[in-house]
């Protein structure tokens, strides 16, 4: 999992790894209900490794504005057979959590990542467990829980503060035994963010890249990307403008993109790669994940 920091040096190559999204909830905003059946989020997590994610990120718990927070024992009843059986299908792992219990059930079972979009504040546990197990990181930017986060949508210049929490989120969890190296950085677009504050943070991605962590954003088909859409146009129709954020953040450095849409995303990363490298992609087995 660990790369090369790109972006600095227009020479070097390599795409922003794909991370695909499952939720296994019942009220995420945009595939809320889909996958709640073990089923069908298993096969949904297939189809995404086939169309090229290199890990599904598993989630139980929604965090759309609004959302009540979920019982940990309810969290884990949801998440950790699906993420079993992936593990058992040689699918690699990322759960999203803010609870240290669930993390470590799912790094029991074998996941390689854990995915915080509280970045260690909703659980004082999650530090010590990252520290102990040594696993990859997400700290995602945030502001609280998602009952509340709207109005906490206040900042003077979005990105210097969102650079100046994760900063500080980066310190304590240093000191609390989590190595640097294994910190990825995500600006948390669409929490405690305005539309506004989501494009000036995804057009100075560079200066979030300073503070010398991997980057990974996750801006696939959240609301402020509905309003480039007619009224009422589904989730989905946001995919183009999603894939299209991927080949600008991967031009900007960026180690990773969380999507919905992994074949779109795909395609729009190999149209950057191409044009970078002036060749066609190498063709893709089916299946591969690469
Ligand atoms: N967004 C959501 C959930 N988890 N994790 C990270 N690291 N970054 C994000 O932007 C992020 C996340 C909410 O979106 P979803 O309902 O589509 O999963």
């Amino acid at each position: 999992m660990a790369r090369t920091r790109r972006g600095h040096n227009p020479m070097t190559t390599g795409m922003p790894l794909i991370m695909g999204i499952l939720n296994v909830t019942p009220d995420s905003f945009s595939d809320g209900g889909l996958y709640n059946n073990f089923d069908d989020a298993v096969d949904h997590a297939v189809q995404l490794v086939e169309a090229g994610a290199t890990v599904i990120d598993v989630g139980g718990e929604s965090t759309r504005p609004g959302a009540e927070r979920l019982a940990v024992d309810k969290e884990q009843a949801r998440v950790l057979p699906v993420i079993r059986e992936l593990i058992a299908r040689d699918v690699p792992v990322s759960i999203d959590t803010m609870n240290a219990a669930t993390a470590a059930a799912a790094l029991d079972l074998g996941a390689v990542l854990v995915n915080d979009v509280s970045g260690g504040l909703a659980d004082k546990g999650m530090a010590r467990l990252i520290a102990e197990s040594g696993i990859e990181y997400v700290a995602m930017h945030w502001r609280g829980h998602s009952a509340k986060m709207d109005s906490a949508a206040v900042y003077t210049d979005v990105v210097r503060d969102v650079r100046n929490e994760l900063k500080h989120r980066v310190a304590e969890l240093i000191v609390a035994g989590v190595r640097p190296d294994r910190i990825i950085l995500d600006p948390g677009l669409g929490f405690a963010k305005t539309a506004q504050h989501n494009w000036q943070l995804l057009g100075r991605l560079r200066e979030l890249e300073t503070l010398g962590h991997r980057i990974l954003i996750g801006a696939s088909r959240k609301k402020f990307l509905g309003e480039l859409l007619p009224e009422g146009a589904p989730t989905a129709d946001r995919d183009p403008a999603t894939a299209t954020i991927s080949a600008l953040a991967a031009e900007a450095g960026v180690w990773g993109v969380r999507v919905h849409d992994v074949a779109g995303t795909l395609a729009a990363l190999q149209v950057w790669e191409s044009l970078n490298e002036g060749r066609a992609p190498a063709p893709r087995a089916l299946g591969s994940g690469k």
